[in-house]
C-alpha cells in the first residue's frame, strides 16, 4: 500500500485519464488514508494543469447539495470543483460524446456574482453579490471506473465529476424570484426525466453560496466578482446517450437545452 500523498502525480494521472477518455481506479483504493484537504491539493494540481494548456477559470460549482445526489451516490456532504471557460458550452449546443467517458447531465441554477464573496456570508450577502441568476444544467463525467464505488476524497480530486455545463439565454436579477419555489423540469427526447422544486438544493440555492463560501473560506479561498456558481443538481443525474435532445425549463427562468452527438 502507498503511504504518501503525490499531488502532482495524482492530478496529472487523473488529468490523463480525462484527456484520453479513460477510466481509472478510485484513488482510495491504493490510498485509503486520502483526506479532503489532499483530495483539494490534487483538484487544485489539476486545474493548474489545465490553466497552463490555456484554459481560464469562469467559476465554481457545487456538488451534492441536494438529499437525491446524496443517497445516489452514497456520501454526505457537499463538495465543490472549478468551471473553466472551455468546460462550457453554448446554449442549444451539441456535446460530444466521444469527448467524455460515461457522462450524466444534472438540472442545476446558476448565479453570476458582481462582487466578491468571502467567508462566513448571509443570504442577503449573497443575493446582493448576484448579478443574475439562470436555469443551467452540468455535465458530469468522473474519471472513476463505472462513475460508482468513490468516497468523498475521490471525488473532490477529481474535480467533483464536473465535465461540461450550459447556462440559459435568460437572466434575471435573483431577487426577482423566490428562488426556493422555481419547480424544475428536465426532458430528454421529449420526455421529462426528472422534476424538482429548486429548495431540493440545499433547502434554497442560495445556501449553496453560502456554504462554498465556507468551504473556500477553509482553504483560504474567497469566491471571486464575476464567477459562475452553478448551486448542485436538484436531482439524480440522467445518463447520456447519443442523439438525445435534453432541455432543462425552470419557472420564471426559461428553458435551456443541449444535444449529445
Ligand atoms: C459528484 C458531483 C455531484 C451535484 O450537482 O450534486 C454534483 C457526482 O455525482 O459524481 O455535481
Amino acid at each position: 500500500m502507498r503511504m504518501t500523498v503525490d499531488t502532482q502525480e495524482l492530478a496529472r494521472a487523473l488529468d490523463s485519464a480525462r484527456l484520453e477518455r479513460r477510466e481509472v481506479a478510485p484513488l482510495t483504493r491504493e490510498l485509503p488514508q486520502l483526506a479532503l484537504t489532499d483530495a483539494y491539493a490534487i483538484q487544485e494540481a489539476g486545474i493548474r494543469l489545465r490553466l497552463s494548456k490555456g484554459e481560464r477559470v469562469v467559476g465554481l460549482k457545487m456538488g451534492l447539495t441536494s438529499e437525491a445526489k446524496r443517497r445516489q451516490m452514497n456520501l454526505d456532504s457537499p463538495v465543490y470543483g472549478v468551471l473553466t471557460d472551455r468546460m462550457q458550452v453554448p446554449a442549444g449546443g451539441v456535446i460530444q460524446m466521444a469527448h467524455g467517458i460515461h457522462p450524466k447531465i444534472e438540472p442545476e441554477i446558476a448565479f453570476r456574482t458582481s462582487r466578491e464573496l468571502g467567508g462566513k456570508v448571509t443570504r442577503d450577502e449573497v443575493l446582493d453579490a448576484c448579478a443574475s441568476v439562470f436555469a443551467a444544467m452540468e455535465i458530469l463525467d468522473s474519471r472513476f471506473k463505472d462513475f460508482k464505488y468513490f468516497s468523498l476524497p475521490d471525488v473532490v480530486a477529481d474535480n467533483s465529476s464536473s465535465s461540461l455545463f450550459v447556462l440559459g439565454t435568460e437572466e434575471h436579477p435573483p431577487r426577482a424570484l423566490d428562488l426556493t419555489r422555481l419547480e424544475m423540469k428536465m426532458s430528454v427526447n421529449g420526455e421529462v426525466v426528472q422534476a424538482a422544486r429548486s429548495d431540493a438544493i440545499s433547502g434554497d440555492p442560495v445556501v449553496s453560496v453560502i456554504q462554498l463560501c465556507e468551504l473556500l473560506a477553509q482553504r483560504g479561498q474567497v469566491l471571486p466578482a464575476g464567477s459562475i456558481v452553478l448551486a448542485g443538481a436538484a436531482t439524480v443525474a440522467h445518463m447520456l446517450r447519443p442523439g438525445d435532445k435534453v432541455q432543462l425549463t425552470v419557472d420564471g427562468l426559461g428553458t435551456v437545452a443541449v444535444s449529445a452527438a
